[in-house]
C-alpha cells in the first residue's frame, strides 16, 4: 500500500513579532510542494490552513497567548487525527510556536520520541527566562515539559519528550537563561561552530542515533532561519552565517535515509521578507528530500 502523508496549514503570525509568516503555507504551496509529494509516490491530502483566533488575551511574558493555544490545540487535534488515520503528518507553519501543538500528539500517539530541532535558535525559553515574551521562542522547552506549560497541556494528559532524545542543530543566537536551562536539561546542541569542525554529515549521524536511541523514532522541526540568510533570506529572525543550502539538504537527505522520522514542521518562512518566493521553493524542495527524493 502506498504511504500516506497529510499536509496541515498554519495561518499563524502572532507567536512572532513581525507579522507575515502567516502567508507561509501559501509560499510552501507555491513552491510546489503537493506535486512532489505525489510524484514521489504518496497518497497526499491537503487538509488545508488552520486559522488563527482574530482577538485574545495576552500578557508581556507571553504575548498573545490565548491564540497561540488555540490554535495549537486545534492543531494537537488535527495532527492526532492524521497519526490515527496512519498517515505522516507534514505540518506548515506559520512561526514557531505551532511546534507545541504538533509535536504534543506525535508525542502523546507514539510515546517514546526523539526531537531533531534545526534553527539558528533554541526555542528553549519559558516566560520566565524569555527577553521577548515571543512565544515561538518557547515550544522545545515546552514540549519537554520545561515549560509554559499552557502551550502544551489541553486536558489530554501531555506525554513530554525527554531531552535526552533531542538535538539541537544549527544553533547560532541563544540567549543567556535560555543556554543555561537547555544545559541543565541535557538537550544535545550541535551550534554552527561545531558543524564548521565536524562537518554536517557526521552532526547529522550523531544527532540521528541521540534521536533514535530507545525511541520510535523522531519528530523534524525545520526553522528556515537555519539556513544563511544570502539563501532564506523571507524569515523574521535572520541571524548571520548560517547553515548553507547543502548543509541544509545533506542534513534532510540523511534524515530520510533512515525512514525513522515520524512527522515534520517546516516553519518560518515568510513571503512578505522574501525575493520572488525563494526562502518558500527551499522549504518546499527540503521537505521533498526529506521525504525521500533523491538527487540521481
Ligand atoms: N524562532 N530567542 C529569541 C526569543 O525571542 O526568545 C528568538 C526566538 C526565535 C524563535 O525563530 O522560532
Ligand atoms: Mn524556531
Ligand atoms: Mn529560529
Ligand atoms: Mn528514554
Amino acid at each position: 500500500m502506498q504511504k500516506k502523508i497529510e499536509l496541515i496549514g498554519v495561518q499563524m503570525d502572532l507567536g512572532a513579532s513581525k507579522r507575515g509568516v502567516s502567508m507561509g503555507p501559501a509560499a510552501i504551496r507555491y513552491g510546489g510542494v503537493c506535486e512532489g509529494i505525489r510524484a514521489l509516490g504518496y497518497d497526499l491530502t491537503d487538509k488545508g490552513d488552520l486559522l488563527c483566533l482574530t482577538s485574545g488575551e495576552t500578557s508581556e511574558k507571553l504575548r498573545n497567548y490565548q491564540q497561540v493555544v488555540d490554535i495549537n490545540q486545534r492543531l494537537y487535534l488535527s495532527t492526532m487525527e492524521s497519526l490515527q488515520n496512519g498517515a505522516l503528518p507534514i505540518i506548515l507553519g506559520g512561526d514557531h510556536s505551532i511546534a507545541a501543538g504538533s509535536i504534543s500528539a506525535v508525542s502523546k500517539h507514539y510515546k517514546q520520541i526523539g526531537i531533531i530541532w534545526i534553527d539558528a535558535h533554541g526555542d528553549w525559553n519559558d516566560e520566565f527566562s524569555t527577553e521577548s515574551g515571543n512565544m515561538h521562542g518557547m515550544p522545545f522547552s515546552a514540549v519537554c515539559g520545561w515549560g509554559p506549560n499552557l502551550m502544551v497541556d489541553f486536558g489530554q494528559g501531555p506525554v513530554f519528550v525527554d531531552p535526552k532524545h533531542c538535538v539541537q542543530i544549527g544553533g547560532r543566537d541563544i540567549d543567556t537563561e535560555e543556554r543555561i536551562r537547555m544545559k541543565k536539561a541535557g538537550v544535545t546542541v550541535f551550534p554552527i561552530n561545531v558543524i564548521d569542525k565536524l562537518g554536517m554529515s557526521e552532526v547529522i549521524e550523531q544527532a540521528i542515533n541521540i534521536a533514535c536511541r530507545d525511541t520510535v523514532g523522531f519528530h523534524l522541526s525545520f526553522d528556515i532561519d537555519a539556513i544563511t540568510p544570502e539563501a532564506a533570506p523571507g524569515t523574521g529572525t535572520v541571524v548571520h552565517s548560517g547553515l548553507t543550502v547543502r548543509e541544509a539538504f545533506l542534513a534532510v537527505e540523511t534524515i530520510s535515509e533512515t525512514g525513522k522520522m515520524l512527522s515534520m514542521d517546516m516553519v518560518e518562512v515568510n513571503p512578505i521578507l522574501d525575493i520572488r518566493n525563494k526562502t518558500g521553493i527551499l522549504a518546499s524542495e527540503l521537505i521533498l528530500s526529506a521525504l525521500g527524493k533523491v538527487v540521481f
